[in-house]
């Protein structure tokens, strides 16, 4: 049995796994749970972060307005399924993650500069008042996300570099830092291998800590004649050198399947950035943009997850 290390969430959003049904991961009946009526001249939201909070959880949203200006707001939730979003916007940029550590609350995210896509971080303690930080590096790069503790006394970040457009940049790396201001000791994680995620990868929510090893939900991109699928993959990276992978699974555990997946502004989209794990249960929540234009909830267990990526391991070959 695996086991979550961390806190207790006896609120977490649930449903119970479908009978007979085969998958590790099964969605929430009624996605998607935030759409674009979420939130007055938004044009989709979709990408999200979410953390338990108070009563209830907090949550930081990529809002594409009618402007399409991209925007991320905040929003608050008691259950994890019913939203209120708020109007005012944070941050512009997109792909939001959330983690708490020690009393703050962080937040990455593609922040946007003139001269390309960087990793912005910011922290608050209310979700009110934001202090943004310096850039986790220089352009052109997306997918910052960091672990939710440090590792050896340093905060670590995974990022995929790429350049301005979608291209053949795909490979997750790592980098270390004292201070969240200056980052080194760069590490390479992982590429591409099977084809569900030939064109690249990047990472997915905040890593979860297990006893298996820092559990990483990530998305890998197919390239086919009808342009990208986005789905979602899973490997376990080492507990003190997390650039090492020592399981992962050679084949997605959720791709786009349903209407509200494989229809909307962009097709064919799995995008996971935020997961909700309670420790006490062993229950995992994930919340994942849909076709660019909603979010949608999807549920598992850390063995339902464990048992996949051990049975169809790309690294010991089963
Ligand atoms: C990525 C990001 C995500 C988006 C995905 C699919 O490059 O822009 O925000 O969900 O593409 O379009």
């Amino acid at each position: 049995m695996a086991e979550i290390i961390g806190d207790n969430i006896p609120n977490i959003p649930w449903r119970d796994k479908p009978e007979g049904y085969m998958y590790p991961v099964w969605r929430y009946s009624e996605n998607p749970v935030i759409t674009r009526d979420n939130l007055f001249m938004a044009n989709s939201i979709f990408n999200c972060a979410v953390v338990p909070f108070g009563e209830g959880f907090k949550g930081v949203f990529r809002a594409d307005m009618r402007s399409r200006d991209q925007t991320l707001v905040t929003g608050s939730s008691l259950d994890g399924i019913h939203w209120t979003l708020d109007k005012k916007v944070i941050f512009r940029g997109y792909d939001p993650r959330l983690c708490k550590i020690d009393e703050k609350y962080y937040l990455s995210w593609v922040n946007l500069t003139p001269h390309g896509t960087t990793i912005g971080i910011a922290y608050t303690e209310d979700f009110a008042d934001w202090t943004q930080l310096e850039d986790a590096c220089y352009p052109v790069a997306r997918n910052g996300v960091l672990f939710p503790r440090k590792i050896n006394g340093e905060y670590v970040l995974l990022i995929r570099p790429c350049d301005r457009g979608h291209t053949p940049y795909g490979d997750i790396f790592l980098s270390h830092s004292k201070d969240l201001t200056y980052w080194g000791k760069h590490r390479f994680v992982m590429s591409p291998v099977k084809n569900w995620e030939m064109t690249k990868v990047g990472a997915g929510p905040t890593p979860i800590e297990t006893s298996e090893g820092w559990l990483l939900f990530y998305h890998g991109v197919l390239t086919s004649c009808n342009g990208f699928t986005y789905s979602m993959g899973a490997a376990l990276l080492d507990i003190n050198e997390p650039w090492k992978v020592i399981h992962r699974a050679d084949s997605y555990l959720l791709a786009p399947h349903e209407t509200y997946e494989l229809v909307g502004d962009v097709p064919n989209v799995v995008f996971p950035c935020a997961a909700l794990a309670d420790a006490g249960t062993g229950r995992i929540s994930v919340y994942y943009g849909a076709a660019d234009t909603s979010v949608g909830l999807a549920f598992t267990t850390i063995d339902d997850v464990v048992d996949y990526i051990k049975e169809h391991d790309l690294i010991t070959g089963k």
